[in-house]
């Protein structure tokens, strides 16, 4: 982009709906707008939601779609292109919703999760609305679900872990429903929702829920207790260095040596997709104070088909930002080398297009995303969002923390650090061991 051009600025959803509010309308509205014209797109244009929602996980591709030892989505989870692949994914998505006529200025809205809104209130209403008002007329809200427009079929299915074939007509569901629509799962799945009938009151479920593993121990059964969400966000700003920020695998390498835990930034970005899918399947993973809610987002293969995944991956990348601010790497991030979540086979398996056993590093491709010439985009593209990408994030929680923190005596050392304000506890003094969204909890045993 042109020095010249002013940055885009991504607000916090809470502040553009106090606008709204306000009689100040337009930029709500044209989010909603953009956001139903994406939806509208045909699934075969570059554009619509169904092939970029679909980027993520289903419909799998590559070796991952005949092979459970490969992942048939896009998305990377516990290794360290966690942060850059979904910092590009948001890019694309965005690009997107500025093709759909009036929207050439829209910004993806960060749902703001460590805000003291939301530990009062859940999840913003803009995504969670039954219906809204758009140019004279009332449509269902354009963010509270997507109707998925030709079907999506799990070639591996039946596994241990689930179905995850959509019909076309599908419409995305969150906690406290279930979306599992595969035969062997579909009749449990309609007498559960029958027990939901009423959306406000769903609503109202799934923000308690949402606020509970914010602010506290979610109480699910047969678990360990999960939850502090807003704590373990701020704890993850303390990671030391870039690896053990980016993801679960390199984190869990590290603390299995440290004294002084690091909280990767992918654990609560994990517990906010359990939170606001839930997800419990039999045998295998509980995380949900309802038995029997598995919602979209609770599951890797489904997370980005719902719209609240890309205001919950925004705030999760002003994160990533904060951590660059506050850690001097707005201009550069370091990999270590060798260390556990470098590797194609960590965690997941390797994604379309990359070999078992590749090194992931600063300069591995983020497939499927492009440069206009064609050659693949890599993580040394998307460090700077200000310089290299022209959007910047407007005010928001924990800004204060994005100034480096006070030098210590081994500030950088090896599990040497502790936080400077009094009365914090150590990351990671949770008593419980990470769940993972999905590929920890379980789900991807069956590439085994
Ligand atoms: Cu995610």
């Amino acid at each position: 982009m042109a020095a010249s051009e002013p940055l885009r600025v991504r607000r916090s959803l809470t502040d553009i709906q106090a606008d709204y509010e306000a009689g100040n309308k337009t930029e709500l509205e044209t989010v909603w707008r953009a956001w139903k014209g994406i939806k509208d797109l045909p699934p075969e244009d570059p554009n619509s939601f169904f092939v970029i929602g679909g980027y993520h996980g289903e419909p799998f591709r590559g070796a991952g779609w005949g092979s459970s030892a490969f992942w048939g989505g896009y998305c990377n989870h516990g290794n360290v292109l966690f942060p850059t692949w979904h910092r590009a994914y948001l890019v694309r998505l965005e690009d997107a919703l500025r093709s759909i006529p009036d929207c050439a200025e829209v910004t993806l809205p960060f749902w703001d999760e460590t805000s003291d809104d939301s530990a009062a209130d859940g999840i913003p209403w803009a995504l969670t609305l039954e219906n809204v008002e758009l140019d004279g007329e009332t449509i269902p809200n354009p963010l509270r679900s997507f109707v998925v427009n030709k079907a999506i079929v799990d070639n591996l299915s039946p596994f241990p872990d689930a179905d995850y074939s959509k019909p076309k007509g599908y419409e995305t569901v969150r906690y406290p429903l279930s979306g599992l629509v595969g035969p062997a799962d579909v009749d449990q799945t309609n007498a559960h929702n029958a027990l939901y009938p009423d959306y406000d009151k769903n609503v109202k479920t799934l923000n308690d829920n949402i606020v509970t593993w914010l602010t506290a121990y979610a109480v699910v059964v047969n678990a360990k207790p999960v939850g502090m969400v807003q704590k373990e966000y701020q704890d993850c700003l303390d990671a030391p260095n870039y690896t053990v920020f980016s993801n679960t695998s390199s984190a869990s390498e590290w603390n299995g040596n440290a004294d002084v835990l690091v909280k990767p930034l992918e654990s609560p970005h994990n517990h906010i997709h359990l939170a606001v899918g839930g997800y419990e399947l039999p045998n295998q993973a509980d995380f949900s104070p309802i038995q029997g809610a598995n919602g979209d987002m609770g599951e890797n293969d489904t997370a980005g088909l719902d719209p609240i995944f890309f205001f919950h991956h925004c705030h999760v990348d002003r994160m990533f930002w904060l951590w660059q601010q506050r850690y001097n790497s707005a201009d550069a991030l370091e990999v270590i080398e060798d260390y556990p979540g470098t590797n194609s086979v960590d965690n997941q398996g390797p994604t379309p297009g990359v070999a078992p056993n590749s090194w992931l590093n600063i300069d591995s491709p983020l497939a499927p995303f492009v440069n206009p010439d064609g050659s693949a985009v890599t993580s040394r593209q998307y460090v700077n969002i200000e310089a290299q990408l022209g959007y910047t994030y407007g005010p928001g929680s924990l800004a204060d923390l994005a100034t480096p923190p006070a030098p210590t005596a081994a500030a950088f050392g090896r599990g040497c650090r502790r936080r400077a304000a009094a009365g914090d506890q150590r990351a990671g003094d949770q008593p419980h061991d990470d769940p993972g969204f999905v590929p920890g909890a379980g789900v991807r045993e069956r590439r085994r």
